[in-house]
C-alpha cells in the first residue's frame, strides 16, 4: 500500500476498503487494478452506510446454508409443476420451452395429494423463503457496491453470476406473486417470464453455490450457532476482519445482537408461513390466508370451499346447465349423450380428493359422480390414451383440458355430480365437474359439456 498516493488521501474510516489480503490468482496486473480503484465513482465502495458489525461471512452463511436447503426444492416442485401440467399437449405455460424443460413423464395420479405437495411447496416455500432473501441480499450489501469491481477474471464472472443470482430471484419473487394474487388479471405472461426466469436464476445459483461452498463451509465453522444464540446483543462483536469484503471497517456499537437478527428473519418466515398455511390447512386458519385472493370465497354448505371462477363470471346461464343440460361422450363409433338423471342412475363412487389451485391455494373435499373410465366404456373406448373435456363455458382460458390415460383411468378419477352430500353449486361446477386424484385444479374442469376420448 505504501507509495499508493490515492489510498492516503483518503481516511481510511471513509472507503470500503477492499481488503488487500493476497492478490488473486490470475489477477489482472496490480496496476490495472489499482488505477480503477482511484477512479472510483462516488457512493460505490463507501462504508459510511455499512457500519452494521453484525455482517461478516458467518451471518452471510448462516443465511446461505437455509436457501441453499430451500432453493434447490422450489426450484424442482416448479419444474415438477410444469411437468404436471401436461405440456406433452400443450397446456403447460409458456407452451414451447424447447430444450428448456426436465424429461418429460405422465403426471402420476398417485399419491392423490402429489400435486398438493409440489405445487404447495414451490408457493409456500418460494413465499418462506422472502425475509431470508432480503436478510441475505442485507448482509452483502457492501459486496454488491465495491469497488474496483473485479480483480481477475474469476472476480468478472462471479460479479457478473451475481448480477444474475441477485436479479434473478428479485425476478422470480416479483413474477411469483403477481403470479398467484393476479393469475386471471394479467393472463399467462407471467407464467412465461417466470419460468424463462427461473432457468437464468438456476444457471446463476449453480455458478454461485460452486464458487462460494468451501467458503461457506469455513464460514460456519468460524463460529459456534450455539454460542451465538446465547449471545447478548452486550456481548456482541463484529466477526474478524478478512478478506471477504463483508465486516465493516469501522462497525457502530450492536443494536440488535446475531440472535436478534436470526430471530427477526426467522420471526418473519413464520408470519408469512402463518398467512400461506391458511389457503392449505383450511377451517380457522383461512381467515389469514390474505396473501391468497380467493382463498376467501367460498360456497355455503356442504359446498363452502374456494370458489375460483363464479358461475356469473363465466357467464354460465341456465340455457346451458339447466333441464336441457346434455353431457356429450365423443371418440366412440357414434357420440353418446346423456342427460344428467341418466349420469345419476349410473353405479357411482365416491372418493375424498384435493382441489390444488397453482395459486397456491388447496382444499380437499369428499366428491361422488361417475368414474370416467366408465364414461369411456359408454363412449365405446374402453382404453382412451386421452381424453379432451370440454366446458359449456364460451370464453374463458379454462374451459378446456386433456388428461392423460392413466387420469382417465383411475378408478378414482371422476366426473363429479356431488361433493359432500349434495348436489354441485353452480359456481363449483353444476351440473357435472372433473375431479382427478393428483390432476392440477386448472384441469379440474367445470360445467362440463363433452368428453372426448382417443384411443390413439
Ligand atoms: N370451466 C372452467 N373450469 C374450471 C375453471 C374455469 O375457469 N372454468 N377454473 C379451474 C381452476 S384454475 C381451478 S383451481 C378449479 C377451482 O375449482 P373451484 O372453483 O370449484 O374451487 O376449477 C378449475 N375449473
Ligand atoms: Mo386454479
Amino acid at each position: 500500500m505504501a507509495g499508493d498516493g490515492s489510498l492516503h488521501e483518503r481516511k481510511p474510516e471513509d472507503t470500503h476498503t477492499v481488503p488487500i489480503g493476497e492478490e488473486p490468482r490470475y489477477g489482472f496486473p496490480r496496476k490495472l487494478w489499482r488505477a480503477v480503484e482511484r477512479r472510483r465513482p462516488p457512493g460505490l465502495g463507501a462504508t459510511k452506510a455499512w457500519r452494521s458489525p453484525l455482517r461478516g461471512p458467518w451471518l452471510t452463511s448462516v443465511f446461505g446454508a437455509v436457501l441453499l436447503a430451500a432453493l434447490p426444492l422450489v426450484i424442482i416442485t416448479g419444474l415438477l409443476d410444469f411437468i404436471a401440467y401436461g405440456p406433452q399437449f400443450g397446456q403447460a405455460f409458456p407452451g414451447n420451452v424447447g430444450w428448456l424443460h426436465l424429461p418429460y413423464f405422465d403426471w402420476p395420479t398417485r399419491p392423490s395429494w402429489l400435486f398438493r405437495l409440489t405445487q404447495g411447496l414451490h408457493v409456500g416455500l418460494g413465499l418462506v423463503v422472502i425475509p431470508v432473501v432480503v436478510a441475505k441480499l442485507w448482509s452483502v450489501v457492501p459486496k454488491l457496491f465495491s469497488w474496483p469491481p473485479a480483480r481477475s477474471i474469476a472476480e468478472i464472472v462471479e460479479r457478473l453470476s451475481l448480477l444474475l443470482l441477485v436479479g434473478g430471484i428479485l425476478f422470480e419473487i416479483a413474477t411469483g406473486v403477481l403470479n398467484i394474487q393476479y393469475d386471471y388479471l394479467f393472463g399467462f405472461s407471467f407464467y412465461t417470464a417466470h419460468y424463462y426466469g427461473a432457468w437464468v436464476f438456476t444457471a446463476a445459483f449453480v455458478v454461485h453455490v460452486t464458487l462460494k461452498l468451501p467458503k461457506m463451509v469455513r464460514a460456519l465453522r468460524s463460529r459456534s450457532l450455539r454460542a451465538e444464540l446465547r449471545t447478548s446483543r452486550a456481548d456482541t462483536r463484529p466477526e474478524p476482519p478478512d478478506e471477504s469484503g463483508l465486516v465493516a471497517t469501522a462497525p457502530r456499537k450492536p443494536t440488535l445482537s446475531r440472535r436478534g437478527a436470526l430471530g427477526l428473519v426467522a420471526g418473519g418466515s413464520a408470519f408469512v408461513a402463518v398467512l400461506t398455511a391458511g389457503q392449505t390447512v383450511g377451517g380457522f386458519t383461512r381467515w389469514a390466508a390474505f396473501l391468497l385472493p380467493r382463498g376467501r370465497s367460498y360456497g355455503s354448505g356442504p359446498t363452502d370451499f374456494q370458489i375460483n371462477r363464479t358461475a356469473k363470471a363465466a357467464a354460465i346461464t341456465v340455457a346451458q346447465t339447466g333441464p336441457g343440460w346434455r353431457l356429450s361422450l365423443l371418440g366412440g363409433p357414434r357420440p353418446v349423450q346423456v342427460d344428467r338423471a341418466s349420469l345419476a342412475a349410473l353405479p357411482q363412487r365416491t372418493a375424498e380428493l384435493p382441489l390444488a389451485c397453482v395459486e397456491g391455494w388447496s382444499s380437499t373435499q369428499t366428491w361422488s359422480g361417475v368414474p370416467l373410465r366408465d364414461l369411456a366404456a359408454l363412449a365405446g373406448v374402453p382404453a382412451p390414451v386421452t381424453a379432451v373435456v370440454r366446458s359449456v363455458e364460451r370464453f374463458g382460458a379454462f374451459n378446456r383440458a386433456t388428461l392423460q390415460g392413466n387420469q382417465v383411468l383411475d378408478p378414482d378419477a371422476l366426473l363429479a355430480l356431488r361433493v359432500n352430500g349434495a348436489d354441485l353449486s353452480p359456481d363449483h361446477g353444476f351440473p357435472a365437474r372433473i375431479i382427478v386424484p393428483a390432476l392440477p385444479g386448472v384441469h379440474c374442469t367445470k360445467w362440463v359439456g363433452s368428453i372426448e376420448f382417443r384411443a390413439v
